[in-house]
């Protein structure tokens, strides 16, 4: 086997590998408020399913009456956007299998949903 033939094609491949960041997180959109509803979308659709990896929990907290908090495996009552400030918020955290909730702490038995991750 030609050896200085075949050193190329690893280099070529190192490199191609490295041009795909394995870090690379998936957009979510969030919204709370202004009235007693909250959402978590992706490309416009309702989240119910996603794969394990890294998203970024991207909240537009329309009211200060509300906050928005995500809890579930590994995550622990993590508050993305809080109660006083109306605000847009931007969180990247790593989703591992199980399922999990988003909701309101004052408002928790009607503002709340979930969705699995597999
Ligand atoms: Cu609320």
């Amino acid at each position: 086997m030609n050896t200085f033939r075949f050193i190329p094609l690893l280099v070529a491949g190192a490199l191609a590998l490295s041009a795909v960041p394995a870090s690379a997180a998936t957009t979510l959109d969030g919204t709370v408020g202004p009235g007693f509803t909250m959402t978590l979308t992706k490309g416009g659709k309702n989240v119910t399913s996603l794969k394990a990896g890294s998203y970024t929990f991207r909240v537009v907290d329309k009211s200060a009456a509300h906050n928005y908090v995500l809890t579930g495996p590994g995550i622990k009552d993590k508050e993305i956007t809080g109660l006083a400030p109306v605000a847009t918020k931007s969180v990247t955290v790593t989703l591992k299998k199980g399922t999990y909730m988003y909701y309101c702490t004052p408002h928790k038995s009607s503002m709340m949903g979930s969705f699995t991750v597999s």
